[in-house]
């Protein structure tokens, strides 16, 4: 059995004060790819800080994001993105600064987009496939928690995109659709 415990989170920045934390750092070498552009070099895109607990479904990984503000050619900085391993394993964020789009799609291409924005809790069911994309020009910080045995599924990403992407538009942030998208067969 688990001992409870507590974290500080620094709402700005995700900053955890737990020294047990995993840290997961992602340069624009990382993500290259993932974006219409190919993008290369050292520059962090996002960090996760992880607080790992067993990974079993009666308990609840958490974790912060924090996604830096940029661009790769019209697109904005955004996570690698990932279904879960175990399809029907849910999931929320809690987003704590910046503005940001979640995009969220199923293996069959159908596709919603909330935004974020401090205070606000976005529910990923199981089954959906989740990106974040900073759209405004601070990090974009949110607090995560899903289930313990969920695992990350990138693969099927990178192999078939995701149906829409974000891009600077005339008026600001603009859903569009992904010519390059296939469905998961
Ligand atoms: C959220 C959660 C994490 C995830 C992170 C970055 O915090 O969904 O599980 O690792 O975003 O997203 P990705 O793993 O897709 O790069
Ligand atoms: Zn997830």
């Amino acid at each position: 059995m688990l001992t409870p415990f507590a974290a500080n989170i620094e709402l700005l920045t995700g900053s955890i004060d737990l020294p047990e934390q995993r840290v997961v750092s992602r340069t624009l070498d990382d993500v290259n790819g993932i974006f219409e552009t190919g993008c290369h070099g050292s520059e962090v895109v996002y960090e996760v800080f992880n607080l790992d607990v067993p990974e079993i479904n009666s308990e609840l990984q958490t974790c912060t994001t924090r996604l830096y503000p940029g661009r790769v050619g019209d697109e904005y900085y955004m996570t690698k993105g990932h279904f879960h391993e175990v399809r029907n394993r849910s999931e929320i964020y809690l987003t704590t600064s910046g503005v940001g789009r979640l995009l969220m799609a199923t293996s069959s291409g159908e596709t919603v987009v909330h935004e974020m924005t401090p205070g606000t809790m976005n529910y990923i069911p199981g089954g959906w496939a989740h990106r974040s994309v900073n759209v405004g020009s601070e990090p974009l910080v949110f607090f995560a928690a899903y289930v313990g045995d969920a695992g990350h599924d990138y693969a099927t990403i990178e192999k078939c995109g995701f149906p829409v992407r974000v891009v600077a538009g005339e008026d600001g942030p603009t859903v569009v659709a992904n010519p390059r998208y296939v469905a998961d067969a």
